[in-house]
């Protein structure tokens, strides 16, 4: 699918090279599943770490305070009555008690967390699901619904012995109206299957992350993926137009409408979006996706400084207006991590004294019209010193390798060592201000990174270090919360809050706010079988 190439006609010799390709994100897509494939083997290497099991009643967990809490003595213990009852009803196949599958499915991606559950289930439709659902309530069974496995905060694993209700076998497309765009699918569906889908009838997604040869659409609902489109297509706040969700009780809500426009009363789908399955759990879901476009660049710049980038998205924003569809941004300690820790990796400018990198996408439907477009804005770029380096990929190769160096940011951290990661929202001239504070406070003894989507205001500040170590943390937690709530930020942009962050919700939402969605949570779950110890603060969530 790759499409005509023209000569890019700036000569100026700061953008090296001066032809493009237009390329088809599906084919970019396939590399990426590998390339996250490769970061699940890395983690492979990582030191295991003893913690968290059903005997013991404390869990504690690296990259955030060592949290010593006591299981919920309310739940019960599954016993062989419990797992007779599942195999009856789903079949012995999708019942698993596997001790292989169980350890994998025990522990997140980062390796950090890590539950001692002894069952996981695979229902294949929604009745399953509420069966499941309408079992575990009354018998006050703990549950942690699990999609694809690759959040970044905990909240896809059990802390203690939670039921793993694995959404994997629920990946059927229902229906796909090709004149409006509108998916209806099962929530276990792979988000790259959905994007290729798409792609052959010209749809794309409206969301893309590094993850998609892994996470599922269930999950993406159910954590309020951002990712690296949301600059074009907004929050799939905006892009769920409906979806069916199990309650703790077995109750199948159906939502899964499919209108633009419904106003019928309290639009309860978006308690879904993002509630990390402490509300109920997503089954089905309907999804706009919008006319896929003929004509995408992708320009990887470098900048000397912060305030460079942060003018240049401005600009970009005025200039590029309705063709921009990716901002994003790294610094040169990212970049240095990448090429370090990914094998073929190239830094696409042969001088490595840059301070910070830029990656701009445009989408648009009309080649003459975007390219010149991009051109002038590169110009004026260039000619403003907001630029001192770039390149704009000259074919698909070229541009996945340039996603990769963004994409493979999270990988190359798994590989460096222990992490400490955060995920802010903050105002886009503050932003960088904590990566330098954090690098005062650190010192030697941790590297700090920031990259992030720029064009939605989402730092990912990372702090890598050869092992988990309490003086490291103490030099940033609280600090880090304290800051971002300091400026306003919120603590969570994208990943959730999930076991991580759910006593450090007050940083981001006042007490009364968090006693509503405390409120909501008794109504929807008063038994609080659904993702227990995540996203409210124990405070309040403990029964
Ligand atoms: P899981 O990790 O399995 O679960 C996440 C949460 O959702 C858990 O609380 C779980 O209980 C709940 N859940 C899952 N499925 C359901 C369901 N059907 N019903 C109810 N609850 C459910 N995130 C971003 O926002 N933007 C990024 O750019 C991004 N890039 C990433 C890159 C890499 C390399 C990795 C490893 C992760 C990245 N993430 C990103 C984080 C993660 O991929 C997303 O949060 C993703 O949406 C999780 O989907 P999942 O299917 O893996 O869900
Ligand atoms: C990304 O944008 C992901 O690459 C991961 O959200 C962020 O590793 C991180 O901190
Ligand atoms: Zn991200």
């Amino acid at each position: 699918m790759i499409k005509l190439m023209d000569k890019w006609r700036i000569t100026n010799h700061l953008l090296k090279h001066s032809s493009k390709l237009l390329f088809d994100r599906r084919l970019s897509a396939n590399s990426h599943n590998s390339v996250f494939r490769s970061a699940l083997e890395c983690s492979e290497s990582l030191v295991k770490r003893g913690f968290g099991n059903a005997s013991t009643i404390r869990y504690r967990c690296f990259g955030s305070e060592a949290t010593k809490f006591e299981r919920n003595a309310a739940f019960s213990t599954l016993n062989s009555e419990d797992v007779s009852y599942f195999k009856e009803l789903l079949g012995e196949k999708s019942v698993i008690q596997d001790e292989d599958v169980l350890l994998a499915a025990n522990e997140d991606w980062m390796r950090k967390y890590r539950g001692s559950s002894k069952l996981l289930l695979q229902p294949r439709t929604t009745n399953e699901v509420s069966q499941i659902l309408k079992y575990c309530n009354s018998r006050l069974l703990a549950v942690v619904p699990q999609g694809g496995n690759t959040g970044l905060v905990g909240g896809s694993v059990p802390v203690f012995d939670e039921v793993i209700i694995n959404m994997g076998s629920m990946n059927n497309l229902i229906t796909f109206d090709k004149g409006s765009g509108v998916l209806v699918c099962e929530a276990g569906c792979i988000l790259e299957n959905l994007v290729s889908f798409v792609d052959d009838h010209g749809f794309i997604m409206p969301l893309d992350l590094g993850a998609k040869g892994s996470c599922q659409i269930g999950g993406n609902v159910s954590t309020n993926a951002g990712g690296l489109r949301l600059v074009r297509y907004g929050s799939l706040h905006g892009n769920i137009l409906g979806l069916e969700a199990v309650l703790a009780n077995g109750d199948v809500i159906d939502m899964l409408g499919t209108l633009r426009k419904d106003n019928t009363g309290y639009d309860l789908k978006h308690l879904f979006i993002g509630s990390e399955g402490s509300l109920g759990i997503v089954t089905k879901v309907s999804i706009h996706t919008p006319p896929k476009l003929s004509s995408v660049n992708l320009a990887f710049l470098a900048c000397k400084d912060y305030f460079s980038c942060q003018k240049l998205l401005r600009e970009a924003k005025r200039k590029l207006g309705e063709i921009l569809s990716a901002f994003e941004f790294l610094d040169n300690q990212s970049m240095d991590l990448v090429l370090t820790y990914l094998e073929g990796v190239r830094n696409p400018f042969s001088s490595s004294m840059h301070n910070f990198y830029v990656l701009i996408e445009t989408t648009g439907s009309e080649e003459s019209y975007d390219r010149e477009k991009l051109e002038a804005f590169l110009l004026s770029s260039m000619e403003g010193g907001l630029i001192s380096d770039g390149v704009i990929a000259q074919d698909i190769n070229q541009a996945s390798s340039f996603w990769r160096i963004r994409e493979g940011i999270a990988e190359a951290l798994m590989k460096a060592g222990a992490v400490y990661k955060y995920d802010l929202s903050l105002p886009v001239e503050k932003m960088y201000d904590l990566v330098e504070k954090m690098r005062q406070r650190l010192g030697e003894t941790a590297k700090v990174i920031g990259y992030g989507h720029l064009g939605d205001g989402n730092l990912h500040l990372n702090i890598s270090a050869p092992r988990y170590d309490d003086m490291i943390f103490a030099q940033i937690e609280p600090y880090v919360y304290e800051w971002t709530s300091e400026h306003r930020g919120s603590i969570s942009a994208e990943h959730g809050l999930g076991l991580m962050k759910a006593n450090k919700i007050f940083y981001s939402k006042s007490p009364k706010t968090v006693q509503l969605m405390s409120s909501i949570k008794k109504l929807l779950d008063p038994n609080g079988i659904l993702n227990p110890y995540k996203v409210l603060p124990h405070s309040l969530s403990s029964h």
